[in-house]
């Protein structure tokens, strides 16, 4: 397979386990980077000895021939980013949060059809290992079929320090973190019809909520709740790990802390340690996350180079962004929220 040339734009606190991942896959290389800050920009460019260097993006779209750019900023310039990457053609992978608004990702989606380009979000929790042996279990149909699902992300880890802006923003846990989790609930259990969300701000020294329990309603007719906490001290730390419990008509399963996976089903009971494996660059605990960076990224070149849609294509996106949008509505409104009337 021919070497795709990327260029990513952005080397900040998380670009350094992108730029590690795209070193560990063949079939891709990143020649060029892009930071306005020559600061980072220099620091990544000497960890992984990329030469071309630009602090202005529509720069580097000018100079450079690129089979794909990743981007890795924040979410305040990810649309005319995009944009920018949709009017010169290039493929292009988003970081999560998507956009700044579901009117934005919806503009971000369409610019990308309009030229023809595939579009990827970096949601990479669906990638983690102990999440995919999870959705293998469902589709074996060991436990039947789902009834009732719960999502539980729950930590007092210091995030801030890594990422000053988390406590900063009027939003914080549902945006940045909830996120992930709602897109787990998705990619488990399938699309939502209606959300009900209630949130808290319990940390008085940051500016947006860090606790949020959603209710969903799936089109499947199962019903999930999806918890998040940055508040919740724990005797052993989680993070970053997601905890899952799902009762189906044949069984259950859960996931629990320390990656323990038990499923009691039509085969009766067995338990078994899914951690996922300390990539030889990754560090824990943030280990499960790094490796879940390379699998999204292998996803992204195995599907440029086949013509597929990736799993997490800015299409399918929306619909995960339309529950975070929800989740805000209705934990300020206290009402239910209908999914489609966003969408
Ligand atoms: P950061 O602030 O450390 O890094 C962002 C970098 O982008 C900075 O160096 C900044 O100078 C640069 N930048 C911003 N706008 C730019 C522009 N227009 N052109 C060029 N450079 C620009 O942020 P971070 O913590 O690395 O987070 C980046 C993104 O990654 C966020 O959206 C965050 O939510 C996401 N993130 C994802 C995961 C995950 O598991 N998927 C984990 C952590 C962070
Ligand atoms: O930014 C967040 C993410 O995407 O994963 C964990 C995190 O780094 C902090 O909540």
């Amino acid at each position: 397979m021919a070497t795709l040339s990327g260029a990513l734009i952005g080397c900040g606190f998380f670009a350094v386990n992108q730029m590690h991942a795209w070193r560990d896959i063949d079939g891709a290389s990143i020649v060029a980077i892009c930071d306005r800050d020559p600061e980072r920009l220099r620091i990544v460019g000497d960890q992984f000895g990329v030469a071309k260097r630009y602090t202005d993006a529509a720069a580097l779209f000018s100079a450079e021939t690129l089979d794909f750019v990743d981007i890795a900023t924040t979410v305040g310039s990810h649309r005319p980013l995009v944009e920018m990457a949709a009017a010169h053609r290039v493929p292009v992978i988003c970081q999560k949060p998507f956009a700044p608004t579901l009117a934005d990702a919806k503009a971000m989606v369409a610019a990308c059809a309009k030229a023809g380009v595939p579009l990827m979000v970096h949601e990479n929790f669906r990638w983690q290992s102990p999440i995919q042996a999870v959705r293998a279990v469902l589709d074996s149909g060991e436990i039947g079929t789902p009834f009732f699902g719960r999502i539980s992300f729950r930590s007092a880890y210091d995030v801030f320090s890594g990422q000053p802006y988390l406590a900063t923003g009027k939003r914080f846990i549902i945006e940045d973190l909830g996120i992930h989790i709602l897109d787990i609930a998705r990619f488990l259990l399938g699309d939502v019809s209606s959300l009900t969300a209630r949130t808290a701000r319990i940390n008085p020294a940051i500016a947006g909520e860090d606790v949020a329990t959603m209710l969903m309603d799936h089109e499947s007719g199962a019903i999930s709740v999806v918890d998040c906490s940055y508040a919740t001290r724990l005797a052993a730390e989680p993070f970053p790990e997601t905890l899952i419990e799902i009762d189906g008509s044949d069984g259950t399963l859960r996931l629990a802390q320390g990656y323990q996976l038990t499923v009691t089903g039509k085969s009766g009971t067995m338990v078994r340690d899914i951690s996922p494996p300390l990539l030889p660059w990754a560090s824990r605990p943030w280990h499960n996350i790094q490796e879940s960076v390379l699998a999204i990224q292998r996803h992204w070149v195995d599907c440029l180079a086949s013509g597929k849609e990736p799993a997490t294509a800015g299409a399918d996106n929306l619909k995960t962004f339309a529950l975070v949008e929800a989740a805000y509505a209705g934990a300020a409104s206290r009402e239910p929220v209908r999914i489609d009337d966003l969408l």
